[in-house]
């Protein structure tokens, strides 16, 4: 019993959070680049539209990052130190066609990942592939208006057409959208939305949505024709919700948030649109732009496994004054007094992750693979750079437990375990450096200040030690 003899140990990170490199290689801007570091990171209207100019001072972080577009090759060695088995990374959009819409994509920006993907097999590991990660071409934004615009899933077409061809032979595992749910809570992020003063903001991220679903599909038949041993997954920002207290109508609440999210999932794994969900949007007078062979599309090409990203559970209440508290979070979550929290607040729930996987498989019956997770920490290196993680130790370890005990006790299947930001890197939520993940330490502040030197935490060598007993060894 225990974790099975294939079980993908690793670590995660995007594109836009540790490349940098951002002018480099024929790379063209992307949305990602442009998204303000601070309070106003994720503004609704206005603040977006402020920073759509390239603007030097908002947007550091992203553009030099921890400089992983010219050290990727030390740190997939000291992934493969850990022992990793698999390393989820994503592709900058814009790497490969600069402006999103070009026929011919960018021979720089494919070289660049096959190189990579050739260093990760030389260390044994196999990648793990997001083909977008909150990355959208600035062009396709300024022209085309992001996903609000059908045309989008030609570009996406061509963006898997390509990868698929070219990387045959060193990738299997693709996800298609990183958090596809994120586009409910950051627009500009998830799908490249900037909204028209006035407009109807729902119906526009549902247009986005109906789009986001049906390129997620059609890349999914694609990846098939052109190798039939391609698994596509899709990819969940998870935690399931809590009612605040035995209430129903706190229950039904809940009840309510789940379908919130799972909508999504529920049409790439179940290959259709949920009834909830279709009598929501009724009732709100939302229309799915829905052409024919679009439900065909749908229904034929569901992926194989569910991907997710698991940090927290939530809690959710019908008390309107309670609900003050949440005003603010990205997701609206009440604290729960049986948990404890990150510096960040984000409350700490081992047992919500079995719970959550029990609900995903139960509902969907598909392989999960856990994509993300982890602490995010303050870490204050030593006179030698050394930081002694050991909260993150005891996050991950308690987690990792939960997870044997829903393979060993419940039956699950789970494919794999990548952390996120297994390397420190840019924080996608604040947009900055002090939010760490990684085992290891990475040399810089949110200054832009440091050497960019790479030092090993505590937590490398306790998760090399959790990798090579395949999860005995805790
Ligand atoms: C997820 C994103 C990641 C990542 C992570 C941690 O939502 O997929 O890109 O950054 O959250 O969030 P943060 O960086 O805000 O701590």
């Amino acid at each position: 019993m225990g974790f099975p003899t294939n079980f993908l140990w690793g670590g995660a990170t995007a594109a836009n959070q540790c490349e940098g490199g951002y002018n480099e290689g024929g790379r063209g801007l992307a949305n990602v680049d442009v998204v303000p570091i601070g309070k106003d990171r994720f503004p609704i209207i206005a603040g977006i539209q402020k920073h759509l100019a390239f603007d030097d001072e908002h947007f550091y972080p992203a553009k030099e990052a921890i400089d992983m577009y010219h050290r990727y090759k030390e740190d997939i060695a000291l992934f493969g130190e850990m022992g990793f088995k698999v390393y989820r990374l994503s592709i900058a959009w814009s790497r490969i066609f600069p402006n999103g819409d070009e026929s011919e994509p960018n021979e720089e920006g494919l070289a660049f990942y096959e190189d990579l993907f050739k260093e990760c097999h030389k260390h044994g590991i196999e990648p793990l592939v997001t083909i977008t990660h909150f990355d959208c071409p600035m062009h396709l934004i300024t022209e085309y208006g992001g996903w609000r615009n059908r045309k989008m899933i030609g570009f996406y077409e061509n963006l898997c057409r390509t990868l698929f061809t070219r990387y045959k032979d060193l990738v299997k595992y693709w996800l298609t959208f990183n958090e596809i749910n994120m586009i409910l809570h950051a627009p500009f992020m998830g799908a490249g939305i900037v909204f028209e003063e006035g407009e109807d903001k729902e119906q526009v991220i549902f247009t986005a949505a109906h789009h986001e679903l049906l390129a997620s599909a059609a890349a999914t038949k694609i990846a098939k024709e052109i190798n039939p041993d391609n698994q596509i997954g899709c990819m969940l920002a998870a935690g399931n919700y809590y009612p605040y207290t035995c209430n129903p109508q706190d229950y039904f609440a809940a009840i309510q948030k789940d379908h919130e999210n799972y909508f999504f999932i529920d049409v790439q794994s179940r290959g259709k649109y949920p009834n909830y969900a279709l009598k929501e949007l009724e009732r709100k007078g939302i229309k799915l732009p829905i052409e024919p062979g679009d439900l065909e599309l749908l229904a034929e090409n569901t992926v194989d496994f569910i991907s997710f990203s698991y940090y927290s559970s939530r809690t959710v209440s019908t008390d309107s004054e309670l609900n003050k508290q949440t005003e603010g979070n990205i997701f609206a979550s009440l604290a729960n007094p049986y948990l404890e929290a990150s510096e960040w607040g984000w409350q700490i729930d081992p047992l919500g992750l079995r719970s959550t996987m029990n609900q995903i498989y139960d509902r969907y019956q598909k392989p999960l693979f856990i994509v993300e997770n982890g602490l995010g920490a303050v870490d204050t290196p030593d006179e030698n750079g050394y930081v002694a993680d050991d909260d993150r130790i005891d996050y991950m370890r308690e987690h990792i437990k939960a997870m044997k005990d829903a393979i060993d006790l419940d039956g699950i299947e789970l494919m794999g375990y990548t952390s996120w930001g297994c390397i420190d890197l840019v924080s996608a939520g604040t947009g900055e450096m002090k939010k760490r993940y990684g085992f290891i330490y990475v040399d810089r502040d949110n200054e832009g200040n440091g050497t960019l030197k790479r030092t090993p935490k505590k937590s490398f060598d306790w998760y090399k030690q959790v990798i090579s007993t395949n999860g005995e060894d805790l």
